[in-house]
């Protein structure tokens, strides 16, 4: 299977993460893709690439143009009216606040976050870019014939909505990918989404339509970020409905139970027949984790690669989460590995 990378995600390296009261190092550190590209080299997974240049065209078909213009100019923003720490947000249009977008960086900022973990800095923008120039280079390979392909993107999408950042996504690349494709000619994409985390930014986008399916394992939102989305009960809206699956679960969770989860997913996905299937693929399901709840050991990973291969669909892997840093690499790999039944 070949991967496409970007050396450009290390332009990203924020300093700060809101976490229990205080700023901390970031969970989702540059360091997270050196150990994956250094494991898909070690046991021959195939070519690693670079990306190709796509402008913005497919990213403004997911993204708000004002969102857009936001993340590109938001650090040089927050620089300007004297800030020196990171941009963080302070205020958000909570309950019963006005939706609109104001003029001073301090409150655009709060209109376009989701949550507040994630600070933007130098870099953020041109990473995220890259990140999801990397999709749909590998994208464009499983809509050129490949079977399958793997995207190293760093930052992460799954969360980011059409006009918010958050939980260490800017922009969804899965759901870009997605789009891609059907503006490409497919009838039907399903997203599975595997990371620890309800991706809510993949949900909401997709929440009214029948054309992308999504299905999601995840951590119970009771218990876990995102908090306020990804319940059982959330099932698609309007002609969406019945194309929206969560399987929340609890703390605790070990393999058979989350395997179960996934095949259940898988049946669905059968019965849909899509024209292919994007896997937002985060392995901070793994038991030792340190951000997460769930106990999968590394062989789980080659396990759940080989049953999504009997799907038999052209599969595109695009890069989530997943802070347990050393062992990052092998259960990423461990999945594509056990997909091409290697
Ligand atoms: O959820 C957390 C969090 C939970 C536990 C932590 N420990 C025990 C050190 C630390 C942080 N933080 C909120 C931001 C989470 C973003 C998740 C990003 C992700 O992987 N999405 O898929
Ligand atoms: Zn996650």
């Amino acid at each position: 299977m070949k991967t496409v990378y970007s050396a450009d995600h290390s332009l990203r390296n924020a300093k700060t993460e809101l976490y229990g009261g205080q700023l901390v190092t970031p969970f989702e550190c540059p360091e997270r893709m050196e150990y994956v590209l250094k494991r898909v080299g070690e046991t021959g997974l195939g070519e690693v690439i670079p990306p190709g240049k796509f402008g913005m065209k497919h990213i403004l078909r997911i993204h708000d143009p004002g969102f857009v213009e936001f993340l590109e100019h938001c650090w040089e923003e927050w620089q300007e009216v004297g800030y020196e720490g990171e941009a963080i947000p302070t205020i958000i249009p909570a309950r019963g606040m006005q939706q609109r977008i104001p003029e001073h960086i301090e409150g655009r900022l709060g209109y376009y976050s989701l949550a507040m973990e994630t600070s933007i800095s130098a870099g953020t923008w041109e990473a995220a870019l890259a990140s999801a120039h990397v999709a749909l280079t590998a994208q464009n390979m499983v809509r050129d014939g490949l079977s399958s392909s793997f995207a190293l993107c760093r930052s992460p999408g799954h969360h980011a909505a059409a006009d918010m950042f958050g939980g260490y996504c800017f922009f969804n690349n899965a759901a870009i990918c997605a789009q891609a494709f059907l503006d490409q000619g497919a009838d039907r994409i399903a997203i599975l989404d595997v990371d620890f985390h309800h991706g809510n930014g993949s949900q909401t986008i997709f929440y009214d339509r029948q054309d992308v399916m999504y299905l999601s394992l995840h951590g119970d939102p009771r218990h876990a970020f995102p908090h306020f989305l990804g319940y059982g009960d959330e099932r698609g809206e309007g002609p969406g409905e019945g194309f929206n699956y969560n399987y929340p679960m609890p703390p605790g969770t070990s393999y058979p139970v989350w395997a179960e989860a996934l095949d259940d997913a898988c049946a669905k996905i059968a019965h849909y027949a899509p024209d292919a299937l994007v896997v937002s693929l985060g392995v901070d399901t793994y038991e030792r984790d340190p951000i997460s709840f769930f106990k999968l050991r590394s062989e789980d990973f080659t396990d759940y690669g080989n049953r999504l291969a009997k799907l038999g669909l052209p599969t595109l892997f695009i890069m989530e989460g997943g802070y347990a840093v050393e062992e990052i690499g092998i259960n990423t790999v461990n999945v594509l590995a056990g997909f091409e039944g290697v």
